[in-house]
């Protein structure tokens, strides 16, 4: 199996890290196609880092987010989901089945706007299936009060009432709230500025999370508002980001004695 075939780099699916690996290059190949920014790999391995030492996997904490989270989406008026480079080279198919079962649009913001990069992520998002793409139409952009980075410029996110933002820098979630809207957060990073300020903060690798909201999705749509607002209700914020930390520094300290139980020999 061939990971990535112009460099011929042979990654078995035996390898212990095969996961790990393929995400990788997807976001190199992802570089490659201007789909994501340089900083975007720097920030993939700042992910990889903190999925480290959340053990690789979506917890009970970043389950009960992700419940809530859909139900959000599902109850919101004018939800958006929003796309950078990063979500888009690593799962495009995903991401896109996920907005059309909840019947949600999609919406290209970037942190780093480079000529070709809007164009590359929707072919991206095109080819993945989506049809609802907003964000590519300079005529149709307005700027979000309280925000200088290249985010300020939306499309549907002015007027909508939740926004979900998968893996991105801290500027923007505070301005949203400032704005008075819902957001929920997907970093993997849970003391991030994005992290603390979101209303609904999952505590996972996108990889792991959109898949996940599709199977939730297909669930809590069956649901009234009555009942989804219950899950929403039920759900707090940040005893769940404290009980993330608290699972953090158990796995830490389990990674540790058994480092020590290796080195002793
Ligand atoms: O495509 P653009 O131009 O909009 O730029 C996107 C990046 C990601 C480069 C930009 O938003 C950025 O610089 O982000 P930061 O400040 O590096 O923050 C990214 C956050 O996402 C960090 O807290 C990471 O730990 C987290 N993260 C990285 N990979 C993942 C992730 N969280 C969830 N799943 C991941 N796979």
């Amino acid at each position: 199996m061939t990971l990535d075939e112009n460099e011929n780099h042979e990654i078995p699916k035996t390898h212990p890290r095969y996961e790990s690996l393929k995400y990788r290059h997807k976001i190199i190949e992802g570089l490659k196609k201007l789909v994501v920014t340089e900083a975007g790999l720097i920030a993939h391995g700042r992910g990889e880092c903190f999925d480290y030492i959340i053990g690789e996997k979506t917890t009970q904490p970043a389950k009960k987010a992700i419940r809530a989270a859909v139900a959000a989406l599902l109850i919101a008026e004018k939800p958006v989901i929003s796309v950078n480079g990063n979500i888009a080279a690593l799962i495009p198919e995903e991401l896109t089945a996920l907005a059309k079962i909840l019947k949600v649009p999609l919406e290209i913001n970037l942190f780093y706007r480079k000529e070709g990069r809007i164009e590359a992520i929707k072919n991206v998002l095109q080819k993945a299936g989506a049809t609802d793409i907003r964000g590519i139409n300079e005529e149709k952009m307005v700027e979000l009060q309280g925000l200088e980075s290249n985010r300020r410029k939306v499309d549907l996110i002015a007027k909508a009432d939740l926004v979900m933002v998968p893996l991105e820098d801290g500027d923007r979630t505070e301005a949203l709230k400032k704005l008075k809207k819902k957001v929920i957060a997907i970093d993997l990073n849970p003391i991030s500025r994005t992290a603390l300020w979101a209303d609904i903060t999952v505590v996972d690798n996108v990889v792991r999370t959109i898949p996940k909201m599709i199977e939730i999705a297909k669930e809590l749509k069956k649901l009234n508002r009555i009942q989804l607002n219950k899950i929403i209700d039920n759900f707090n914020n940040k005893n769940n980001i404290q009980n993330m930390l608290d699972l953090i520094i158990e796995y830490i300290e389990k990674q540790k004695s058994e480092a020590f139980n290796i080195l002793k020999g």
